[in-house]
């Protein structure tokens, strides 16, 4: 059979499949979403945390880590032993979120705006909200940060969320603290908190949990930790110091077990509740460990976030709702991020979507012991910083027991073929000796970036300035755009704006302290205004700033002797 004829026979076993367990979740809950907690479609709390790898669990084998709830949690689930998610933050977020490959979605990165995803990307939120559920995110995003990219945009109705890839980067607002008592943005509005984030994040969504016990709800709890800068309490990371881990591990390591901790808090008050029995409860991890230190533990898999290899991709996965599943089984066909939202819509009771091409397949046949002749199939992955995807450059595609892995070596792609099931640290290179394997596994990788790369391809959605829905609109470092781009002290950027209305308003740059009188140059559709700055300057105004409705490059730095240095935010606001 050519590979054609067999992706149609797949796609049709699928689509029967899915059809087939969509009706009769349907019927399950045709009395609608309100009544008995125990019948009425299930709620979800989605866990998702930031950098924690597969081994970082005492679960996973990991002697040294503290993690009794999560390691509770994975006995009373189903767990996933093969499933993977992309090398870095947004990428995977984007899948999560859509059921999508990210390429498709304009989240290809994780910042200078290629982390925005375009705003007609239908969300798991958005899904779930069309169907009665009451959906809030708590903690971290990472698919945009201003209007109509924000998760508030996107079918959350309420969160309390952070800006970026997370706190202590660019998009902080200016003067936030760090991990205790950050500014965050409560549905869409700054506003500073008191406690440590991951404290903070739970008690937010125990809060939502609370408000919404009486109906379906979605509950997006996306910790920041355990990402860097790791900071966190003396007393949940110095007894890892003083039990002989590097300072790194033992740092990260306390973040995790606060971060245990807290799920643990939020489980009990599931049960409390009375939610236990029919709460979906999701939990993984967003990419591997940030770093190969000695100390950390990473169950024998090869290299880290950032790499397609195992250690970069294969993150834990458990799926527990006592209603429905069966505690305990561990099940170990290939799987990925973009299997939730088809998942989460079959057991919502929710039709998949006429709309929309969704990548991943429904796991619940796999996750209630339903399934019989799973069809195989190939799972893809990659990740490279740049504007444009660039093909074979850090990508893998996985198979059953196969999985390719692709670089560039100059122009030139290299090819790797491990048999990951014999070999699941990656250490025996079969490329030379199963060439057959390799060009199959070539052609499918080949054929999936041109699908991808063609759904719409890569330039970045536009951030909308202007609106009602947003006001000001703050602009950072996390989106902006060009050669010049990035986090350096002499970066520059531009950011790719729509003026959704023409109107009058005040435009503030704020920058770092001047370093002598130098001048301000703001641009955007036709405006070119300029301001002299004195020495010491951390900020300047713009007043009545008249701008012209259109699509256009907003540009805004500082001129000092021949020096052209970016600002740090952009702000917008209306005049009334
Ligand atoms: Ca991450
Ligand atoms: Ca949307």
């Amino acid at each position: 059979m050519t590979s054609e004829a067999r992706g149609l026979r797949r796609r049709e076993f699928l689509r029967t499949v899915a059809a087939g367990a969509a009706a009769a979740s349907i019927a399950r809950y045709a009395g609608g979403a309100e009544g008995d907690p125990a019948t009425r479609r299930p709620s979800v709390v989605l866990v998702l945390t930031d950098d924690q790898g597969y081994g970082d669990l005492g679960c996973h084998g990991n002697e040294k880590i503290h993690t009794p709830n999560l390691d509770r949690l994975a006995a009373e689930s189903v767990e996933m032993t093969h499933f993977h998610v992309m090398p870095v933050c947004a990428p995977t977020r984007a899948c999560l979120m859509t059921g999508r490959y990210n390429y498709r979605t304009g989240a290809i990165d994780t910042y200078l705006g290629r982390a925005m995803m375009h705003p007609d990307e239908v969300t798991l939120a958005e899904r779930l909200g069309a169907a009665g559920y009451r959906c809030g995110i708590f903690g971290k995003w990472h698919l945009g940060d201003n209007y109509p990219m924000r998760p508030i945009d996107q079918g959350f109705h309420e969160g309390l969320y952070l800006l970026g890839g997370g706190l202590c980067q660019p998009s902080d607002p200016p003067g936030s603290p760090g991990y205790v008592d950050p500014i965050l943005q409560r549905s869409g509005k700054p506003e500073q908190v008191k406690g440590y984030c991951t404290d903070v994040f739970t008690e937010a969504a125990i809060g939502f949990i609370e408000a919404n016990r009486a109906r379906p709800f979605f509950a997006y709890l996306a910790t920041n930790a355990p990402h860097g800068p790791l900071q966190v309490a003396d007393k949940y990371w110095k007894p890892y110091q003083e039990a002989g881990l590097d300072e790194t591990t033992a740092r990260t390591y306390g973040m995790i077990t606060n971060l245990d901790e807290n799920v643990g808090r939020l489980l009990a008050r599931l049960k409390d509740l009375g939610l236990e029995e029919n709460t979906i409860v999701i939990f993984l991890t967003d990419n591997g460990p940030d770093g190969r230190k000695p100390g950390r533990y990473d169950a024998g898999l090869r290299g880290q976030k950032g790499t397609v290899y195992d250690g970069g991709i294969r993150v834990p996965f458990y799926v527990r709702w006592p209603g429905r599943l069966r505690a305990g089984r561990r099940i170990e066909t290939i799987a990925a991020a973009i299997d939730v939202v088809p998942t989460l819509l079959d057991a919502c009771g929710i039709a998949p979507p006429a709309d929309a091409k969704l990548d991943g397949m429904d796991l619940l046949p796999l996750l209630d012991g339903r399934a019989g002749d799973w069809p195989e199939r190939t799972l893809y992955f990659q990740w490279h910083r740049g504007d444009q995807p660039v093909r074979y450059r850090d990508a893998a595609a996985r198979e059953p027991r196969y999985k390719l892995v692709m670089h560039l070596q100059g122009r030139s792609p290299v090819f790797e073929l491990y048999d990951v099931v014999a070999d699941p640290g990656e250490a025996k290179d079969l490329a030379a000796a199963q060439s057959d394997v390799v060009k199959r596994m070539r052609e499918g990788y080949e054929q999936w970036f041109k699908d991808v790369s063609s759904t719409r391809g890569y330039a970045p959605p536009r951030i909308h300035l202007g609106t009602p829905h947003e006001d000001p609109t703050v602009l950072s470092r996390q989106d902006w755009r060009g050669p010049r781009a990035g986090w350096a002290r002499d970066s520059l950027g531009h950011w790719e704006v729509r003026v959704a209305a023409a109107g009058t308003c005040d435009v503030t740059l704020r920058f770092p302290r001047a370093a002598g009188p130098c001048e301000a140059v703001f641009r955007l559709l036709g405006a070119d205004l300029k301001m002299p700055v004195e020495r010491g300057a951390q900020s300047c105004t713009f007043e009545n700033v008249r701008l012209a409705a259109g699509d256009g490059r907003l540009e805004a730095w500082l001129a000092l002797d021949a020096e052209t240095v970016g600002v740090h935010y952009v702000e917008v606001k209306r005049r009334a």
